[in-house]
């Protein structure tokens, strides 16, 4: 049986009429309006209702059969959830866009311009959370037990401006008009305790124990996402816990005058999950953010329980046989104290045994290196919001330095300082990763350097101790959003070239190596880049005012603005290369269009100057007619997931420049390939193993490896070399001093040569420079020559298999889960 029957059984047969009648009905019954009159707002409503009527069966079935088989199952605790908009894939996965396309087409709605009614459910900040969606999409689809726990923000990442090229920051408000992809369940609402003191007492048989009383209880009402596997088999949940003051109101501080008091622990209390912190790979070390973090794991430890103590009662013995729980990075790790502190204060058991069920049902990945970003909380904070869950780290840290670290290093105390999980000096810390690690079962990076790294340079006395903990997941997407939903021209031509089974089996394009050379395929295959290219200059004509011409090279970056992503090094070629054409305006080279997507957070002040920056040399370059148009440079504003699935298909050429050691993979430049791009980028991260999957001719590498990189600093980089030592290089870095770019307000962009030179660069820009103008060199050439481009580019779709996200989960089913799947009638 094909896919697309297994499909239209497990969702019963609609007709393209049944689909429209469906519509009509919500319209009238459930929205209250009718074809006439109803907005666009409406049409989507009320073709997400009749969509939906198809999702809740599903859902019902999959948790009553989850329920009756008592499967083990996989609690993906995550912070962020990128979720993005979710009509057109839950079409798509459901195996129904056609049919509502149809339907609506019918109704004279164009399909394209109802899903873009949607708001992006921007609940995470960039790849960590988005990784966290593709892995939802791919439990469901290979029909895992699986559910996603994080937070239900009301405001998600914060929408992009730009005033005068600077990025403003302005609420996002998805929920404004209500979301019809979200159930509330107060049935299943959780009390969660924070601050208050711990008492110590003697039981009845003498023993010591603890009582904390706290000293505010938060209500947390959970909200269930649907998440809809391909094939619609399996509908697994997302479920996200939004935050309410306990008593609606403290009537005896009001009776007694306090309004304002009475008020402000209401207040305080649905804070918690009123807005998603928008740093991405710093830690703030904020206290809303711990409670943050303790809220929606309390609720997801007590919801997993009350569902475990449903078969099981009050028998733990099976609890780490039948709950997984990932920690997606640190963010989560308060998660292990809280469940040793269920399991010795309130079920009584044993610390020993507590703890072998701890450490068997948590794993933790560590998605970066970068020193700023490992969480770390004073102790002083920690004491005050939760401080039985200090008491309890303080054990688990004095048990493990007495007994696991001095059997191994007998007295050595530099050691023990190093692996503490408490940090010493002035403010005394508590250090996240290591609590992650000694909680965990298994640790994992997220492509084969970083976790080499992780190993040698981040925790190599933990693996010294424990080598089979440690272990390697590279990370993938899902083809469904990333391919078939985003890139229908492309989809298409593939079904036709090597079947429609390859969103479920994507190691099926690999058969399209055979038509790489094929002068027709190549032909088609690149009309529908081009069709996309055009697609997208709407966009940006829309966007930003900008005329851009399709047959240029369309070189795109786009990811979270950070020094370590280098978008200035990006930036200083464009520079350049302005220059080269200024110098020469006869110079030969194939028009280029580079085009930005990035949010910057909004307390990272150079970040936010890399933009302005990049938006001032835009205004200059674009407006040049010295240069002909050869150049062309856009920012498009406010990146998201629905902007990239506009993006991405349209992309010639993938930026994946970090500096060597500080990318923990990237997921962009999987799509990105996935999509026909060709990279150019550094050995770093997953770039290195697209590289050896589609094969060095495919790619363009360029820049210092990690070994180089390290060398470098050791033996002490100084920028200013560069400087003195390229004369291109000085003049670039020496306009940004001039007003050139800002018409008399010279200094505007000073900030960013200052960053390279006093700043001392660290991120090698200036050493990377040469070899980066040099690659771009080698991707011009290759665009020249059409063949070898489009061979190149159908390669990269044709290799990619391995960076899909299914590949990614099996790994983790394989190598820490150790779950199986469960077919759902
Ligand atoms: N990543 Cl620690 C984030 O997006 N946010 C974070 O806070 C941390 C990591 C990214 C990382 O930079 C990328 O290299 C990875 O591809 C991505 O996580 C998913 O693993």
């Amino acid at each position: 049986m094909t896919k697309a029957k297994e499909t239209e059984m497990a969702i019963g047969k609609i007709t393209p009429k049944q689909f429209k009648e469906s519509i009509i009905k919500h319209l009238n019954s459930t929205f209250g309006t009718d074809i006439n009159k109803a907005s666009k707002k409406a049409w989507w409503n009320a073709t997400s209702a009749a969509l939906n009527e198809f999702v809740y069966d599903r859902l019902s079935q999959t948790q009553k059969t989850h329920f009756e088989k008592d499967t083990r199952a996989v609690h993906y605790f995550s912070l962020e959830f990128l979720m993005g908009r979710l009509t057109g894939n839950n079409l798509h996965n459901l195996g129904l866009f056609e049919t509502a396309k149809k339907a609506l087409t019918e109704l004279d709605i164009d399909i394209n311009t109802l899903v873009d009614e949607e708001e992006d459910m921007a609940l995470g900040n960039g790849g960590l959370g988005r990784l966290a969606a593709c892995f939802i999409d791919s439990l469901a689809t290979m029909e895992l037990p699986a559910i996603g726990y994080g937070i239900h923000y009301e405001h998600g990442l914060f929408r992009q401006e730009f005033k005068d090229g600077h990025q403003i920051e302005r609420p996002d408000s998805w929920r404004e008009y209500g979301n019809p992809f979200e159930i509330r369940r107060p049935e299943s609402i959780q009390d969660i305790p924070v601050y208050g003191y711990v008492e110590t007492k003697f039981n009845d048989a003498g023993k010591v124990v603890k009582e904390w009383h706290p000293g505010r209880i938060i209500k947390g009402v959970p909200w269930d996402v649907p998440v809809v596997g391909y094939s619609g088999k399996t509908v697994n949940v997302l479920r996200l816990w939004e935050s309410r003051a306990t008593n609606f109101f403290n009537w005896d501080v009001f009776n007694s005058g306090g309004y304002h008091d009475a008020h402000k622990e209401n207040v305080e209390s649905e804070t918690i999950s009123k807005v998603l912190y928008p740093n991405d790979e710093t830690d703030a070390g904020k206290e809303l953010r711990l409670i943050q973090q303790y809220f929606f794991c309390a609720c997801s430890l007590k919801d997993i329980i009350r569902r475990y103590k449903r078969a099981h009662a009050d028998d733990w013995s099976n609890f780490s046989a039948q709950v997984a729980v990932q920690l997606n990075d640190t963010h989560p790790a308060i998660a292990i104290p809280e469940l040793m502190r269920i399991l010795v204060d309130r079920a009584d058991m044993d610390w020993d045994q507590a703890w072998k069920i701890c450490r068997e049902t948590f794993s933790y990945t560590n998605h970066t290196l970068l020193p700023e970003a490992l969480e770390k909380w004073s102790v002083r904070l920690f004491e005050k919001v939760l401080p039985r869950h200090l008491e309890i780290i303080y054990e688990i840290n004095r048990r493990f330095l007495e007994s696991e670290v001095d059997a191994k290093w007998p007295g050595d105390n530099a050691i023990k300082s190093k692996l503490s999980i408490i940090e010493e000096g002035h403010e005394r810390m508590v250090r996240m990763g290591n609590l992650s690690v000694i909680g965990s079962n298994k640790v994992n990076g997220v492509a084969e350097v970083h976790s080499a790294l992780v190993k040698s340079d981040l925790f190599p006395e933990f693996n010294a101790l424990w080598t089979d903990k440690f272990t390697n997941v590279t990370n993938g997407v899902t083809p469904r959003r990333w391919l078939k939903a985003c890139n229908p021209a492309l989809s298409k031509l593939i079904d036709k070239t090597v079947g429609d089974q390859w969103p479920t089996n994507q190691e099926i394009l690999r058969d399209l190596d055979k038509k790489a050379d094929d002068a027709k395929f190549q032909k088609a295959y690149m009309d529908i880049k081009h069709e996309n290219k055009v697609a997208l200059t709407k966009v940006i004509k829309e966007l930003t005012d900008v005329d851009v011409d399709p047959s240029a090279i369309f070189d795109i970056q786009i990811k979270r603005l950070h020094e370590y992503k280098r978008q200035h090094l990006n930036l200083l070629h464009i520079m350049a290369l302005y220059r080269r054409l200024l110098q020469n305006p006869t110079m030969d080279m194939v028009p280029r269009v580079f085009i930005f997507g990035a949010k910057a957070a909004p307390g990272y002040k150079l970040a936010k100057d890399i933009i302005y920056a990049i938006n001032k040399v835009a205004d200059k370059v674009n407006n040049d007619e010295r240069i002909g148009g050869k150049l062309k440079v856009v920012f498009l504003p406010n990146y998201r997931v629905s902007l990239a699935e506009k993006m991405i298909p349209a992309a010639d050429v993938s930026e994946q420049i970090s500096t060597a050691g500080k990318e923990a993979s990237g997921t962009g430049n999987m799509k990105l390939a996935l999509n026909g791009a060709i990279t150019i980028g550094t050995l770093d991260g997953a770039n290195i193993e697209i590289a050896e999957e589609v094969g060095e001719e495919n790619v363009v590498i360029f820049g210092l490896t990690v070994d180089e990189v390290k060398a470098l600093k050791k033996q002490g980089y100084n920028p200013w070399d560069y400087y003195y030592g390229n004369e291109e290089i000085k003049a670039v870095l020496d306009w940004f001093d001039t007003d050139y770019f800002t018409p008399g307000k010279p200094g505007e962009l000073s900030s960013i040569k200052n960053s390279f030179l006093d700043g001392g660069d660290p991120y090698l820009c200036l050493a990377d420079f040469e070899s980066y103008s040099e690659g771009q060199k080698e991707i011009e050439a290759k665009y020249k020559d059409k063949k070898g481009w489009a061979r190149s580019a159908i390669l990269n779709t044709a290799y990619m298999g391995k960076f899909n996200s299914d590949r990614s989960i099996q790994d983790y089913v394989d190598r820490i889960w150790k779950l199986k799947s469960c077919t759902v009638k």
